[in-house]
Order: structure tokens, then C-alpha cells, then sequence
């Protein structure tokens, strides 16, 4: 990995993977892209910066190919709930996108990331330390997209020797740029509220377990796998990765530590307790561990400290 596409760098993951990348590389060797410019942000004002609608394969194969890049990071997705309540766009956008960022590395002899999810996982896998290679059956339009591009990538590994590979991210919890529209935010959300207002409603029912990852550790997997030695991976696609799982009241327990006047009630939301329903409590990342070496820094409260500690200070 020495220069760098990536599509939807405005987002959760990619604005600090730009970051991140920049500082690796070099500021001249990341080509950011957006579907659209936000004025004053850092990834746009602070280096190379592209709009690409991920839909347009002429336009991503020209950017590509004009600054000589050698890999491309395809982020650019929309989440659970969004993708739920606009499942035929989502299918457009998810499975175009990725169709024409898997052919742009195949034209171009690319080495290729992108993030599949625990959505990719269903009501009928086994929700305990959910296994690597398992029943993938999932019942909403974001997690048929993640097992479409987990088997689409493999393929173009297999059939055209792409260099393909994924993790599937558990929540990501940031505080420098928000998610939108997934059904692990709550547990972003629950930051913000606790700083402005004490308080939370959560939209997710006490009890529900979902696996979760801080994202300095997110970003660090993502360029430990990059790195890699091909010839470790047995599963290179979509490895389980997770650094935590828990459920709202151990959320809310974590931030009272810090913050005792803290309070929590529920106001749950239907669509998205459902999909949460239908994900893992918990994920085993033993494959990750052992083929590259994935070890993650943050548990839960280390990561409340770090949240509230910067959250504080971006709110002021
Ligand atoms: C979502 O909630 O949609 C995402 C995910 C787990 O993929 N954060």
C-alpha cells in the first residue's frame, strides 16, 4: 500500500483513515473521494480530494488511473437502518459501487479493501462467539449486500488473482465524525447526549448484546491486514473482527463511572431492535488474531475515558 484511493472518505471510517493514511504515506499518495464536498473539512482542505459518485466506474477508473494509485479502499455504503428504509437504492448503491471498485482493481491490478459487517450475519447463525465460517443468513437489505460482497470479493480473488480483502466491523464508536444511519449508533449517540444533557433514550432494548470497536483500533485493523503477507491469509475476506460486545445498560454502567449523575431510560425504535435482533451477541476474531496479528487496544471503559475526554473538548 503506497498510494491510495478511497471512496467515501467523508464518513465515520474514512475521515480518519485519511487521516490516518496521510500521516503513513504522505499527504500526496491519499486520493480522497466523496460523492459530495463539505466546506472547511479536513480530508477535503488538507490534501487531495476528488468528488467520485462510486456509481460512475469511468470517472473512479480515471482518477485511479491518472495519480498511479496501487490501492483502492472502497468504503462508500449505506448503513442498516438507512439501507432498510430504502432497500432498493441500497442494493443499487451497495452492489454498484462495489462492482465497479472491484473491476477498477482487476483493470488496474489493485490491491482491494472493503468493510463487511456483523450484518452479514442472521437470525439462523449461532449468536455466541459467532464462528468465522458459519450459516450467513441475514434477513435485512444491509447484510445481504455485506454476504454478496464477501463472496464477490472472494471471487474476483479466486478468478481474476485481485488481491481482495475485508473484516466485518462490529459498531464503530468515534467522536470526530458521526455514523449515519446504522443501528449500532446508539452507542455513539450516547456519548453526545451524556455531555450535553446527562442523559440518554435509548433506542435499543436493555439486554441486547451487540460486539463493538473503538476507532483507532478500526483503523489500525484496517492497515494491519493491508500490510499483511498474502500468503498468512486462509480467509482474506470479511475476517471477524471485534474488540468488545455489550448491551446498553453496560454502556450507560461504563459512562456513570466517570459521570455518576448519568442517567439512561429506553425509547425504542422497532426497525432497528429488530435488525439488532437479528446480529450476533458476540463475535470470535480468533482468525484475525492468528492470520495477521489483529489486537485490539480499547475495551470498554478505556474507551468511555478516551470518548468522554474528547468529547468534552469538541463540544465546548
Ligand atoms: C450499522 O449499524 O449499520 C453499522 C454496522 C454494524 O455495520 N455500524
Amino acid at each position: 500500500m503506497k498510494k491510495v484511493l478511497i471512496t467515501g472518505a467523508l464518513g465515520q471510517i474514512g475521515s480518519e483513515l485519511t487521516e490516518r493514511l496521510r500521516n503513513d504515506l504522505g499527504v500526496d499518495n491519499v486520493i480522497a473521494t466523496d460523492i459530495r464536498e463539505v466546506e472547511g473539512n479536513p480530508v477535503v482542505t488538507d490534501g487531495h480530494f476528488e468528488i467520485l459518485d462510486v456509481m460512475d466506474h469511468e470517472k473512479m477508473l480515471k482518477i485511479a488511473k491518472d495519480n498511479g494509485v496501487d490501492t483502492i479502499i472502497h468504503l462508500a455504503s449505506l448503513l442498516s437502518a438507512v439501507a432498510e428504509a430504502k432497500p432498493q437504492f441500497a442494493w443499487k448503491l451497495n452492489m454498484g459501487g462495489l462492482v465497479n471498485a472491484l473491476e477498477t482493481a482487476r483493470e488496474l491490478g489493485l490491491q482491494y479493501f472493503s468493510p463487511s459487517s456483523i450484518a452479514a450475519f442472521g437470525p439462523s447463525t449461532p449468536m455466541d462467539n459467532t464462528p468465522q465460517v458459519t450459516i450467513q443468513r441475514p434477513n435485512t437489505m444491509y447484510g445481504v449486500t455485506k454476504v454478496s460482497m464477501e463472496l464477490l470479493c472472494d471471487y474476483y480473488y479466486t478468478k481474476f488473482g485481485v488481491d481482495t480483502r475485508g473484516v466485518r466491523f462490529p459498531g464503530l464508536i468515534s467522536y470526530k465524525t458521526l455514523p449515519g444511519g446504522g443501528t449500532t449508533d446508539y452507542a455513539v449517540d450516547i456519548y453526545y447526549e451524556a455531555i450535553k444533557n446527562g442523559h440518554y433514550s435509548s433506542f435499543i432494548a436493555e439486554g441486547t448484546k451487540m460486539d463493538m470497536m473503538y476507532m483507532p483500533d478500526a483503523i489500525d485493523a484496517i492497515v494491519d491486514l493491508m500490510n499483511a503477507p498474502a500468503d498468512k491469509l486462509v480467509n482474506r475476506n470479511a475476517f471477524n473482527i471485534t474488540a468488545m460486545s455489550f448491551a446498553p445498560e453496560e454502556i450507560a454502567a461504563s459512562i456513570k463511572k466517570f459521570m455518576p449523575d448519568f442517567t439512561m431510560d429506553y425509547d425504542v425504535d422497532p426497525v432497528r431492535q429488530a435488525i439488532a435482533d437479528s446480529w450476533p451477541n458476540s463475535i470470535d476474531a480468533t482468525c484475525a488474531k492468528e492470520e495477521w496479528g489483529f489486537n485490539p487496544k480499547y475495551d470498554l471503559d478505556a474507551m468511555t475515558k478516551d470518548m468522554l475526554e474528547k468529547l468534552t473538548e469538541k463540544l465546548k
